[in-house]
């Protein structure tokens, strides 16, 4: 029973069944690892190990509960006449680490917002820890009620996406943060037009697809638009090649199925992308063979050929030659997204791209107007003839002769029913029986069909 003079440690875990809005104490620690609860810090001074007498004891069922020691660190904090700190100390034999540097054993650190702390290995991120004093200043009021918002996970161009966590549930979520006033970046102004921030927003909410980022719910604020999506944690397809040189081409194959299904999608919807590159493909996990999720709807258009300014900021690597050659004021078919993903492919299976300011003998624009590219035995000679067949294909100058997303489903290189099944598997985990809870999916799907009936019937 708990005493008024000492607080019941157990109060402070949110148990699924009784899951805490409101945090109670001076600091939370938000839950990285499925065996650690999100705990809330009242005391000053916190024990974490697999002890029997620390104040959080480790879960026996945790993965790798046996590499942790009986006290693997502490938490405290210290008032002081400049003001309170937090430190955490590592008494541990293997490691705690914050921030992915190893504390080392009897040292400590200061504990500051949004540290994650990892145990036994830099990579087992168990908590992250989220200081109540200092955060969520600037956030309008319908934001902090729902949700905490916590690290920055990547900066774009038109604005920043942060890790958060809803607070009935402390489920985690990305959310895409849009100011919406004009705003400069080094003497440059740019303009983050509401109206097309809304395109994208609702084109997002609008599709229902396994290799497509799923939006949560869309807040929308006089002076920001909050796009709280999907968490995924396996980072951007363009990192994963950078580390390790190339894929294989059977992980590029399983990587592109998904990419070309759900551009596939996209097209059946009359939806172009318009802008498919490495950095817009997010991966669900740090594992091989993992789902993909196409994001950066910012370009995208519903039906009408259209034309798109925007994209000519950056380098051109990934644009089709139909909008190089008409910089931009031409009007333009989904052939374009074909040919951005003949480029993506390209690079997956090589890990360098096909065009290059590099080259001294021709210019870049002058490259992918005349589809001048070579496949060099140097770097090809281990790929099959079928992917080389099938990026030939998407990358071809004329759009009207390019080879179509459905045309690239049924092209021979996905004659590969083992590649074909791990998708399948990755797309449609609950149909294997793997998970027969209502997914976010089903959830929104079903949300969809209410909503078409409510417009049925007020018709
Ligand atoms: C995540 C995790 C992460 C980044 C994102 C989502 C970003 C998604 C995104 C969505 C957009 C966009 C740009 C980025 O225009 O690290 O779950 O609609």
């Amino acid at each position: 029973m708990a005493t008024l003079a000492t607080q019941d440690i157990s109060d402070s875990f949110i148990s699924d069944e009784e899951m805490l809005a409101e945090p109670c104490g001076w600091s939370r620690l938000f839950s990285l690892g499925s065996a650690f609860n999100t705990f809330d810090l009242q005391n000053d001074v916190y024990t974490f190990g697999r002890g029997a007498n620390c104040d959080v004891k480790f879960d026996e069922s945790s993965k790798h509960f046996q590499a942790y020691s009986k006290v693997h660190f502490q938490i405290y904090r210290e008032k002081t006449s400049v003001g309170t700190h937090v430190f955490l100390e590592d008494r541990s034999t293997n490691g705690t680490f914050i921030n992915s540097e190893k504390v080392g054993k009897g040292n400590k650190q200061v504990l500051n917002n949004n540290d994650e702390i990892a145990l036994s290995f830099k990579y087992n991120k168990v908590y992250l820890y989220n200081d109540l004093q200092n955060t969520d200043n600037d956030l309008p009021k319908v934001v902090t009620e729902k949700y905490t918002v916590t690290k920055l996970l990547g900066k774009g161009a038109c604005g920043e996406v942060k890790l958060c966590f809803s607070k009935g549930t402390c489920k985690k979520f990305a959310m895409k943060i849009i100011p919406k006033k004009k705003f400069s970046i080094n003497d440059r102004v740019q303009i983050n037009d509401p109206s097309r921030i809304m395109i994208e927003a609702k084109i997002l909410k609008s599709v229902n697809h396994p290799c497509i980022i799923e939006v949560e719910e869309i807040i929308d604020t006089p002076e920001n638009l909050f796009i709280v999506l999907e968490l995924v944690e396996g980072g951007e397809l363009f990192d994963r090649i950078s580390s390790i040189g190339q894929l294989k081409e059977e992980n590029a194959k399983l990587f592109f199925y998904q990419m070309a299904t759900a551009v596939k999608y996209l097209h059946d919807l009359g939806i172009t992308h318009r802008d498919l590159k490495p950095e817009n493909i997010l991966l669900f996990t740090n594992e091989e063979d993992t789902l993909i999720k196409l994001t950066d709807f910012g370009l995208s258009k519903f039906f009408d050929a259209g034309s798109m300014l925007k994209t000519f900021c950056g380098t051109p690597t990934y644009v089709a030659p139909e909008v190089l050659f008409s910089a931009g004021h031409g009007t333009y078919t989904e052939a374009i997204d074909s040919w951005s993903l003949g480029v993506i492919l390209f690079v997956c299976l090589v890990g360098y791209p096909p065009f290059s300011e590099e080259r001294k003998d021709m210019k870049l624009t002058e490259q992918i107007l005349g589809g001048h590219y070579t496949f060099p035995k140097q770097y090809w000679s281990h790929i099959s003839p079928e992917a080389i067949d099938l990026v030939r294909k998407l990358m071809t100058v004329n759009p009207s002769v390019r080879i179509t997303l459905k045309e690239t489903l049924e092209h021979p290189w996905f004659n590969d029913d083992a590649v074909l099944k791990k998708a399948y598997t990755l797309m449609h985990p609950n149909i294997n029986g793997n998970c027969i809870s209502m997914t976010p999916i089903s959830r929104k799907r079903k949300a969809i069909e209410e909503e078409e009936k409510a417009i049925k019937k007020s018709r």
